[in-house]
């Protein structure tokens, strides 16, 4: 898969790109990601990319001509164009398993009060928001969609954290996981997952499993 993003925050991608299973994705090649300053398509001499709203108001909205003009110089027909705005369809594991079939997404990160209108009604396929709470712009919305996406894109996790392992869980939380050692500070891990009995470790974590989704998240079932 390949993601360009357009921001003018480019450095704040570059430690969450470099490290972890991210990192690795994009050193091999598996995940193509290029960040992209939108002040190289920026005003005068500070390259602005903003100015007031018409109607008044506070704050700035971001000029839709430089977010243009770089969308263009890296979308093809094939691209998938985000933004990123709190006014989106919330992500889920749909939404990030939908995503990750998309051979070519271009990100939008907006500043200041958000971008104007005519970027979401004539360049964009669609506004993805991470929920319900305002960020101080879309570069960390984009890091989140990122790191979410690209572990369902083929090659980017390792066998040891394969989805696999997940797949039962979706819909749900979680079970209980425990490590050593096998009592800390008096509080024990439960027997059953030192019993080597593999069919009554797998009873139990569905059970418990079922319980937390139960108690936590009953809307998930
Ligand atoms: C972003 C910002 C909107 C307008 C009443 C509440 C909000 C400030 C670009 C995504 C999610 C974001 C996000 C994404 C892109 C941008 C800041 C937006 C307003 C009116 C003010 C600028 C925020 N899921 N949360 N936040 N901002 N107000």
């Amino acid at each position: 898969m390949r993601i360009d993003v357009i921001t003018i925050f480019p450095e704040l991608f570059d430690v969450p790109l470099r490290t972890s299973l991210l990192g690795k994705a994009v050193a091999a090649g598996t995940l193509e990601v290029e960040v992209h300053d939108l002040r190289e398509h920026g005003f005068g001499k500070h390259r602005s990319v903003d100015d007031e709203p018409y109607g008044g108001g506070a704050g700035m909205v971001m000029r839709p001509e430089p977010i243009f003009a770089a969308v263009e110089q890296v979308a093809g027909d094939d691209a998938h164009v985000v933004l990123l705005s709190p006014r989106g369809r919330r992500l889920d594991h749909a939404g990030v398993t939908e995503l990750a079939g998309k051979e070519h997404l271009v990100l939008i990160c907006g500043r200041y009060e958000g971008v104007d209108e005519r970027v979401s009604d004539h360049l964009v396929d669609e506004e993805v928001s991470i929920g319900d709470y305002v960020m101080a712009g879309g570069e960390l919305p984009a890091l989140v969609l990122i790191e979410a996406v690209s572990r369902y894109v083929p090659g980017v996790l390792g066998n040891a954290e394969s989805l696999g392992a997940e797949s039962h869980a979706e819909g749900g939380l979680e079970y209980p996981q425990y490590t050593r050692p096998a009592e800390f500070r008096g509080w024990k891990v439960p027997e059953v997952l030192l019993s080597g009995d593999h069919g009554a470790v797998e009873r139990w974590r569905h059970e418990e499993a079922a319980r937390v989704t139960r108690e936590r998240r009953p809307d998930l079932l």
